[in-house]
């Protein structure tokens, strides 16, 4: 599907100053593809000033109340000036910025707007990988064909976001994943970064070596020794050096500084792991009584609820499968606008989706519900934290769910819980 841009979108140019630098790279990155990766601005602490205005340009730190013993999540650019960074204790955070305004974390609200992110992004082209709650790659090279050039589509992406939620991001475009996120990095907040072919000489190859995928502490310290210090340096390094350090992963590391990495953006309904989670329950006896049935599927959907969260993802389609004494078998599934992953919600999809289904007075034999359509909400590479950090201020049901989650992680699955899903 194309999303034609309003003309206003096209046209508009919010800052006169990024103008002349765009028309500069009118040109696009030369090679095959062309990836996108944009990653938000300062994101938890960008939402709590978009939604209470009188915290715009003061230094917010999100993470917890101020004397709390837990860490930032993040902090505002405003905060960095201070020298407040994500990961910092709040008590170090507090000293370097006594005057800060600091904020627990909001999970939900944060979490929802991550999804209408998604959203936007798939304006742009189906192939959207979101590998954090506030980035994603996308590949735009069929799409590409719809704008003038990808700066074009950028910059009309970027507008999108800020008409829509009112919230900066940055935009990195390369031949590859990897320099696309490069190229984000490089003039964060609200900016805008194309890495043609002909400019990564002279800006990637300065860069730290360290700043490229794949290389930890341990082998940067080994590059150093070989007096490897800038991605440049290891482009130039003879294979024969690097493989008897690094094995076979030293000319694959220069392989990579060289932007001849093909890791492709796999769109999350195309990921080869994880196109569903679902759980089944064949029941000893084939089950008539009508209470039985839907106490199943919540317990069913509780562990459905639980797997999505623990491995950080929301879905929007619900199945439901459903077996009677005769084996004969339906299935139904239904699409929803949202994606969801709260135990209850799953529940009441699939108690529909039974209502519509169950022939009454037939005996059951077998449950099923399953969630599709799945996207990642949280990952834990990147340093991004798992769910659990991410709720860490329980409110509400909210709370409740994580709460669940790590009692049941603690002491096993019965430990806790819906009384409607005790059989
Ligand atoms: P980041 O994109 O790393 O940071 P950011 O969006 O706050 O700032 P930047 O402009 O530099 O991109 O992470 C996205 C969100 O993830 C961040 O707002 C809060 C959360 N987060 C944590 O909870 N813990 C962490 O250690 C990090 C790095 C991020
Ligand atoms: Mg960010």
């Amino acid at each position: 599907m194309t999303w034609h841009p309003p003309e206003e979108l096209i046209t508009r140019n919010k800052n006169p100053e990024r103008g002349p630098a765009e028309r500069k790279d009118r040109k696009t990155a030369t090679g095959k593809s062309r990836i996108l990766h944009v990653d938000m601005d300062a994101f938890f602490a960008s939402i709590e000033q978009r939604d209470n205005p009188h915290l715009k340009g003061k230094p917010v730190i999100v993470g917890g109340p101020a004397g709390g013993r837990g860490v930032a999540a993040t902090c505002s650019y405003e905060a960095r000036q201070y020298g407040v960074r994500s990961g910092m204790a709040l008590a170090e955070a507090e000293r370097r910025c006594p005057h800060g305004i600091f904020l627990k974390t909001n999970g939900k609200k944060y979490t929802k707007t991550a999804i209408k992110i998604v959203e936007i992004f798939h304006r742009y082209t189906p192939v959207v990988e979101p590998v954090s709650i506030d980035e994603a790659y996308l590949d735009i090279t069929g799409t590409l064909k719809n704008y003038t050039c990808e700066v074009q589509l950028a910059r009309i992406l970027k507008q999108d976001i800020e008409n829509i939620l009112a919230l900066t991001c940055s935009v990195g475009i390369a031949r590859n994943r990897i320099f696309a996120k490069l190229a984000s990095e490089m003039n964060k907040p609200d900016g805008l970064t194309i890495l043609t072919d002909d400019r990564i000489k002279k800006t990637v190859h300065p860069l730290p070596v360290e700043k490229l995928w794949g290389i930890g502490e341990k082998t940067s310290a080994v590059m150093h020794t070989l007096g490897i210090t800038t991605i440049g340096e290891l482009t130039r390094c003879p294979d024969n050096v690097l493989k008897k350090h690094f094995g076979s992963n030293g000319p694959h590391l220069k392989q990579v500084a060289r932007g001849e990495s093909s890791a492709s953006v796999i769109p999350i309904d195309k990921r080869p792991e994880e196109k569903s989670i679902g759980h089944e329950h064949t029941f000893a006896h084939d089950i008539r009584d009508p209470d039985i049935s839907p106490r199943m599927l919540l317990k069913l959907s509780q562990k459905v609820g639980r797997r999505m969260r623990k491995k950080g993802f929301a879905g929007k389609t619900v199945t439901l499968k459903l077996r009677y004494s005769n084996f004969e078998t339906h299935t139904h599934r239904e699409t929803f606008p949202d994606f969801i992953r709260d135990d209850l919600k799953i529940y009441e999809a699939g108690k529909m989706l039974f209502d519509h289904l169950y022939q009454k007075h037939r005996a059951v034999r077998l449950l099923g519900i399953s969630m599709s359509k799945l996207m990642p909400l949280t990952a834990s590479e990147n340093g991004f934290p798992h769910q659990s950090d991410l709720f860490q201020m329980p409110s509400g049901m909210n709370g409740i769910l994580p709460m669940m989650d790590l009692l049941r992680d603690e002491f096993g699955e019965g430990i806790i819980s819906r009384c409607g899903a005790i059989i």
